[in-house]
């Protein structure tokens, strides 16, 4: 590698440079008692939030929700599920986050709602060709009676992507498109009553003062015309093929997130869009960002880049590269609902991969401490890099993925789709544990919890890491505090060649390098360590490890 200096785009936008928390609300502080987190659990957990050292959080979804899909599967966009708490409930958790300097994103599920909603109710009650059902995809079916789906998608969960109705005359009738599970109907997005309605749904989150909305599956909205069939390619992998796939990425969305771009430029304060859009390659992720679209995408190749020196890099610098040419600041992520955590993840092995989850009976699961020393070290890299950064909660502990819950316990539609086969996302997704004497590790005062905690938690619980200098909430806020310090997310990176297993760059006088080989890192004389990803002595960086430092 030469000597190359890379930068993020400029701007003084707060998006361009924040580190965002994702709350799972659910799983994060349950003030109600009932097992299941809520808002004004996060209102009064806040203050650890606030010392962490982030600038925004993004809520997953905790609008009103039958909760098929863990509130993805929403009913009113513009109320608070009970389970959660109230509208007052989200009014004082967002007042109380502005109050200290924290921004607030909230998700929103424009691809479908839930089978719940009056829209879908409506459309299964009305005819064939109606105005109710051409705000969702309704098609005959193909063969002699109609018995068979339109076509041959297969959902994400498993399973098809069609369901058949039964019409209000008692017949077998029409089937409707689902991307994900069949009790989340895709709406019909180029139906323009569907667009005024979500213009009215961000007006209304907007107006109550949220700083920006993550958007679920921004790259799925809009479907081939036609719905020609597709296979995909039997190596696509989580990540999808390359192809033209008739439900993703259709040029039609990028319509779609103009319009919004214009909504969110009526208000003052920068709000921003930030678009989930699982894309394979960098290039096209980067469509979502242009200057007339969304503000931000997550990164999801960087994401899913496995412990490797050379992707690493290589990942790292098409990023800048590619969402550069469009103005727009690159995204960093290693965690969220969705995937393995990356405590767990990044020590996964050829045999054991990634995309179905891991559970009691999956060959090869991870060496949790090679998978912690990796996934702090992959984060002292991140936090180092200039762009946003998103953190998923409890990655601040170390947590690793919840292996051994018991069947009985799971809840990702994923696991029933596909009757068992693939375990899906319910591992990333327990509570998490604040106080380690505590009834379900400070989560509550009940000990109840959704889905049950590993006792082996307890020594993630905060409190336990508070009082560790070499935990791995101390490690996160001594990053996060030199990264704020420094301006780290914004400016310029200068690559460094310190071998082919080393990922180095420079950000100013800050030098940062990860070691991925299997031998010790010499570093050479004159070395100051202003952080290591875990302590080590002298200048040789171990295998798994990340430092930042200065030389004299
Ligand atoms: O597109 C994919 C693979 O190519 C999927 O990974 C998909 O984009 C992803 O599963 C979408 O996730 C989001 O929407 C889902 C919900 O279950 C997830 O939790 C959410 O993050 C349906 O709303």
């Amino acid at each position: 590698m030469t000597e190359l200096e890379q930068s993020a785009a400029p701007g003084s936008e707060w998006w361009r440079s924040a580190v965002i928390y994702q709350i799972y609300p659910r799983s994060f502080a349950d003030a109600s008692g009932d097992g299941i987190g809520d808002l004004p659990g996060i209102t009064g957990r806040l203050d650890s939030l606030q010392e962490l050292g982030i600038d925004a959080i993004w809520l997953s979804p905790f609008m009103t929700s039958p909760q098929k899909d863990a509130g993805y599967d929403v009913t009113d966009y513009r109320d608070v599920d009970p389970l959660f708490g109230t509208l007052a409930d989200f009014d004082a958790m967002l007042a109380a986050a502005h109050a200290r300097g924290i921004r607030v994103i909230v998700d929103l599920v424009p691809n479908h709602s839930s089978d719940q909603h009056v829209w879908f109710q409506a459309a299964l009650k009305a005819a064939p060709g109606s105005p109710e059902r051409a705000r969702y995809v309704f098609r005959d079916g193909k063969g002699e009676n109609g018995e068979l789906p339109p076509n041959n998608w297969e959902s994400v969960f498993g399973g098809g992507m069609w369901e058949r109705v039964t019409e209000a005359d008692g017949t077998p009738g029409q089937w409707y498109l689902h991307i994900f599970d069949a009790t989340q109907p895709d709406f019909d997005w180029t139906n323009e009553e569907v667009r005024e309605e979500f213009r009215g749904v961000l007006r209304f989150w907007l107006d109550r003062g949220v700083d920006g909305f993550r958007v679920d599956v921004a790259h799925g909205m809009i479907k081939a015309d036609g719905l020609p069939d597709y296979t995909p390619p039997a190596d696509a992998g989580s990540m999808g093929g390359v192809d033209d796939v008739p439900y993703w990425g259709q040029d039609g969305v990028h319509d779609i997130y103009r319009d919004w771009h214009k909504v969110l430029a009526e208000y003052d304060g920068d709000r921003a869009l930030c678009g989930e859009a699982w894309l394979p390659t960098l290039e096209q992720t980067a469509l979502w960002v242009r200057p007339d679209e969304m503000h931000q995408t997550f990164n999801f190749p960087y994401m899913m880049t496995e412990w490797d020196a050379e992707r690493i890099r290589s990942v790292i610098r098409e990023s800048l590269e590619q969402f550069g040419d469009v103005g727009a600041p690159s995204t960093w992520v290693l965690s969220n609902h969705d995937v393995i955590r990356h405590a767990s993840r990044l020590a996964l092995t050829a045999d054991s991969p990634q995309g179905d989850g891991i559970g009691p009976l999956s060959a090869g699961k991870p060496d949790q401490a090679i998978g912690l020393d990796r996934a702090r070290a992959a984060t002292t890299v991140m936090l180092a890099l200039p762009g946003s950064s998103y953190l998923y909660q409890g990655e601040e502990l170390g947590l690793p993925e919840a292996m051994e819950i018991p069947d009985e316990f799971r809840q990702d539609p994923t696991w029933f789709r596909t009757n068992g086969e693939r375990y899906g996302r319910d591992g990333c997704r327990v509570p998490i544990p604040w106080e380690a004497d505590a009834p379900a590790f400070g989560f509550n005062e009940t000990g109840g919890s959704w889905l049950p905690q590993p006792d082996e938690w307890a020594r993630f619980a905060r409190d336990v890491e508070e009082a560790d200098a070499g935990s791995t909430l101390n490690l996160y806020k001594q990053l996060l505090r030199l990264r704020r310090e420094s301006a780290l997310g914004t400016g310029s990176m200068v690559w460094e060649d310190l071998g082919a297993d080393a990922v180095a760059f420079r950000r100013g006088d800050l030098h940062v390098v990860a070691n991925l080989g299997s031998a010790p890192l010499e570093l050479g004389e004159g070395v100051t360590f202003v952080a290591q990803s875990q302590a080590f002595e002298g200048t040789a960086v171990p295998t798994d490890t990340a430092a930042w430092y200065r030389k004299a």
